[in-house]
């Protein structure tokens, strides 16, 4: 069934992707990338960067009670970053069923972590949970400027769009 162009529009939205710390040391990035690329997702944003102690923190503001939040903000800050913008149909929960449960050892085979990880403290990637603290993520991680808006060339052929 072919959507218009309007009704297509209305339904874009955009995530924030990160490969942590674990996952970039361990080679994955082109891995994790891909899977979000060959599934119709348009990459809009990408810098690789170390987070301060400080930043981990506010990127994780909501976990700050929960007795791993100062292990996860080392953690995080440790090391390079690839902090990403993904957009397309339905990303942002569908971008968390391609990365899986937060405990490695509850995702299903075929995910991210199921795949790639096994512990919940190294699960090598964070996505967005919802439409607002996908705002808030972004504009945490990026300046406007830093997000690319282009018209791809699959997309016509990916959402079918007349
Ligand atoms: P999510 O990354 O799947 O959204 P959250 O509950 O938002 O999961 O937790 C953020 C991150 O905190 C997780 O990805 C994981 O790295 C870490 N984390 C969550 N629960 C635990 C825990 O029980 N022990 C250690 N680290 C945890
Ligand atoms: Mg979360």
């Amino acid at each position: 069934m072919l959507q218009d162009q309007e009704a297509h529009a209305a339904e874009m939205e955009r995530t924030f992707i990160a490969i942590k710390p674990d996952g970039v040391q361990r080679g994955l990035i082109s891995e994790i990338v891909s899977r979000f690329e060959r599934k119709g997702y348009k990459l809009v944003a990408i810098k690789l960067i170390v987070p301060s102690k400080e930043f981990a923190q506010k990127h994780y503001h909501d976990l700050k009670e929960r007795p791993f939040f100062n292990g996860l903000c080392d953690f995080l800050s440790s090391g390079p970053v690839l902090a990403m913008v993904w957009e397309g149909e339905g990303v942002i929960k569908y971008g968390r069923k391609l990365i899986g449960a937060t405990d490695p050892q509850k995702s299903e085979p075929g995910t991210i972590r199921g795949d790639f990880a096994v512990v919940v403290g190294r699960n090598i990637i964070h996505g967005s949970d919802g439409p607002e603290t996908a705002k808030d993520e972004i504009a945490l991680w990026f300046e406007p400027k830093e997000l690319v808006s282009y018209t791809s060339n699959a997309e016509k052929w990916i959402y079918g769009v007349n």
